[in-house]
C-alpha cells in the first residue's frame, strides 16, 4: 500500500508511544471539581513555561480563543485583529456568537500588525462608534505563511495598547514554532501579553488539547466560561498526560520541521508555475501560489492526492503545506519529487 504523506496540517500528528504510555498510566480525578492531579500539573507547568500566573486546559484552540476574547471584552465592543486572522476567518464567528463583539480587521501583507496600524483603528466609546475592547495578534501567523512577529514589534503593540488601557491576547496556537524561529523562550514572547492561547495538539503532537494562560483571576473566570461551552471534561488527566509530554519534550524538535519546510520551499521555488519566496518561510508552514501552473489550488491538491501527498487549498490559487514530526525529511523529499512528477504531466 502506498504510504500517504499528509502535509495538510500539523494537527494530523498522532500521539507518540511515550504519550500513549503516559495516557494509559495517568493519575486522574474529576477536573470539574479541580481534582484531576494531572490536569492541575499541566496547568501549572503551562503557566510556568509561559511566565504567567495560571493556566486553563481546554479541548481545542477555538475554545481557548473563545474564552479569552470573552474574558477581555463586553458585548458591543470591537476586537482589533488582522484581516486574515484565525479568530476572524476560521472560528465560525465565535467572537460575535459568544462575546457579542465585532472585528475591526486590518489588512496586512503577512498577517503581522504593527502599533501604528493598530493605533489608527482604536475607538473610544461615542454616540456612533463601538469602543475597542481588545487587540488580538496571531503568532506564528497561519494564513500569513507561518510568519513570526519580530519581538520589538509585538512589545510595541503591547506597550501602546496598555498605555491606552487595552489588553492584548495572542492566538499562539503555534507560539512554540515562533519561539524556535526567533531562538527565544516562549516566556519572552509572552512577557507583555495579557493572555495567550497555545495548542498542544499541533506541532507539539498531543492528540487533544490547548491551553489558555494569564492572570489567575481571569483563568478562574475562564473556567466558568469553559463549563458554559461544554468543556468541563472530568477525568481529563488522560489527555493532560499527553499534553505534559508535548509541552516538555516536543518544542526542542520543532527546528527540524522548520528546516524541512525550508527545504521544500527551496525546491518548490525552482519548479515552473509555482511562486513562493523561500526566504519568507520561517516556521513549518508554507503557502505557495500555483496560478502559473494553470491549475486552481483545489485542482493542484486533487492531482497530488492519488500520488499520496496531501495538502490543502488555502485560496483560489494558494496551496498550504505544513511540516510536522510525522513528515520527516525523507517524506518531505518524496513529496517534492511527487509534486515535480505531477507538474511534468501538465
Ligand atoms: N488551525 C487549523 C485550521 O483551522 C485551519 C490548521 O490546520 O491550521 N489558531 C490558529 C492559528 C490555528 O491555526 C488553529 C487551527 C486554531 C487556532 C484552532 O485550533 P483547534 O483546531 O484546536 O480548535
Amino acid at each position: 500500500m502506498m504510504e500517504v504523506i499528509d502535509l495538510r496540517s500539523d494537527t494530523v500528528t498522532r500521539p507518540t508511544a511515550e504519550m500513549r504510555e503516559a495516557m494509559a498510566g495517568a493519575e486522574v480525578g474529576d477536573d470539574v471539581y479541580g481534582e484531576d492531579p494531572t490536569v492541575n500539573r499541566l496547568e501549572e507547568r503551562a503557566a510556568e513555561v509561559m511566565g504567567k500566573q495560571a493556566g486553563l486546559f481546554v479541548p481545542t484552540g477555538v475554545m481557548g480563543n473563545t474564552i479569552a476574547l470573552k474574558l477581555h471584552t463586553e458585548h458591543g465592543q470591537e476586537i482589533i485583529c488582522d484581516s486574515r486572522g484565525h479568530i476572524l476567518n476560521y472560528e465560525l464567528s465565535m467572537m460575535a456568537w459568544f462575546a457579542g463583539c465585532v472585528a475591526r480587521s486590518i489588512p496586512t501583507s503577512d498577517g503581522l500588525l504593527d502599533w501604528a496600524k493598530v493605533k489608527a483603528e482604536i475607538r473610544p466609546l461615542g454616540p456612533h462608534a463601538a469602543q475597542t475592547g481588545l487587540i488580538e495578534v496571531e503568532n506564528s501567523h497561519n494564513v500569513g505563511g507561518g510568519t513570526v512577529y519580530p519581538q520589538e514589534q509585538l512589545d510595541e503593540i503591547c506597550d501602546g495598547a496598555h498605555a491606552m488601557g487595552l489588553p492584548v491576547h495572542m492566538d499562539g496556537a503555534r507560539i512554540f514554532n515562533a519561539s524556535a524561529a526567533l531562538g527565544i523562550p516562549v516566556s519572552q514572547i509572552a512577557a507583555k501579553l495579557d493572555t495567550v492561547m497555545f495548542c498542544l495538539s499541533k506541532g507539539l503532537g498531543a492528540p487533544v488539547g490547548s491551553m489558555v494562560v494569564g492572570p489567575r483571576s481571569l483563568m478562574d473566570r475562564g473556567r466558568l466560561y469553559r463549563k458554559r461551552l461544554g468543556g468541563g471534561m472530568r477525568q481529563a488527566g488522560i489527555l493532560a498526560a499527553a499534553g505534559l509530554i508535548a509541552l516538555e519534550k516536543m518544542p526542542a524538535r520543532l527546528v527540524e520541521d522548520h528546516s524541512n519546510a525550508k527545504m521544500l520551499a527551496e525546491r518548490l521555488s525552482q519548479m515552473p508555475g509555482i511562486s513562493l519566496d523561500p526566504a519568507k518561510v520561517r516556521t513549518n508552514i508554507l503557502i505557495f501560489d500555483v496560478a502559473g501552473t494553470g491549475l486552481s489550488a483545489a485542482e493542484f491538491s486533487a492531482r497530488m492526492k492519488p500520488l499520496g501527498v496531501l495538502m490543502i487549498a488555502f485560496g483560489p490559487t494558494l496551496v498550504r503545506i505544513v511540516t510536522h514530526y510525522d513528515s520527516p525529511l525523507k517524506a518531505c523529499s518524496v513529496a517534492a519529487e511527487k509534486i515535480q512528477e505531477m507538474l511534468d504531466t501538465l
